[in-house]
């Protein structure tokens, strides 16, 4: 039997665009099977809570592996949205997340997931931006820039080789993601970082799969304030990581 995978997506004000995605992923993950997706609405406010959770209801009604979401009161962030989701689940052999835009389609989600199944134990998989040929990623220039500003600043200083840490879509063994969950202490965009680094120190492989990408607008991360934010907490994860070791 293929192991089982509980699918997060950590959602901040994303009633207007989450609909089409949401339908897509859980009729392209029901044919899968062995697929539990739970939406963490992470504290937007009372209209857009409300709103949400008619259109999980509505799709519930045709997608029973779409669970009862998670509703936090107040904002968390992103990784403490997904955190507090992956916490929650106990049985799955997987934990993941994936964005609420469709950047990313469901059937690249589908398709890593198969590859998470067919992967050596104590592997996770993330899934990275790589422009290459096969692949076909479209960002806006701007981002594109800062990401590789980015990931070098997180190659230098946390000696760690990763092309692209910050793609909407990750795959964590739940037995890996328990071993570290204790070390995980970042809130916002950069908890990905963080993840990655407490993987790789307790001895968990990660294996970075090039994805197809096609950035939806209207997204919410602004660059100048959440770059300064993510550099902040990286300088943050040295300083923690070089306090363990
Ligand atoms: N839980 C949570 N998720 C967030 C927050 N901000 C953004 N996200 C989610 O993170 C994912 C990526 O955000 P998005 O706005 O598409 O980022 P961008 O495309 O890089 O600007 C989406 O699923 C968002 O709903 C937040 O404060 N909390
Ligand atoms: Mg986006």
């Amino acid at each position: 039997m293929s192991s089982s995978v509980h699918l997060v997506i950590p959602c901040f004000q994303e009633s207007g665009r989450i609909s089409r995605f949401l339908a897509e992923l859980c009729d392209e993950t029901a044919r899968l099977g062995g697929v539990t997706i739970r939406v963490v609405e992470d504290g937007s406010g009372e209209q857009e809570a409300k709103r949400m959770r008619e259109i999980i209801a509505a799709q519930q009604a045709r997608s029973p592996h779409l669970v009862a979401p998670l509703m936090l009161a107040e904002n968390l962030g992103k990784g403490g949205a997904v955190h507090a989701a992956w916490r929650e689940e106990k049985s799955a052999d997987w934990l993941a997340f994936v964005d609420a835009d469709g950047s990313c389609s469901a059937a690249e989600v589908s398709r890593l997931i198969q590859l998470a199944r067919e992967s050596p134990p104590r592997t996770a998989l993330f899934a990275s931006r790589v422009k290459m040929l096969g692949k076909s990623v479209e960002r806006h220039f701007r981002r594109h820039l800062l990401g590789r500003v980015y990931a070098t600043l997180v190659s230098e200083l946390l000696d760690i080789p990763v092309y692209d840490s910050q793609c909407g879509l990750k795959l964590v063994p739940r037995a890996c993601f328990e071993a570290v969950e204790a070390r995980l202490k970042i809130t916002g965009f950069a908890f990905d970082v963080e993840l990655l680094t407490a993987l790789l120190d307790s001895g968990c492989a990660v294996h970075e799969v090039p994805i197809s990408w096609h950035e939806t607008p209207g997204g919410k991360v602004r660059l100048l304030r959440d770059s300064f934010l993510m550099a902040r907490d990286v300088l943050k994860i040295k300083a923690a990581r070089g306090s363990v070791s």
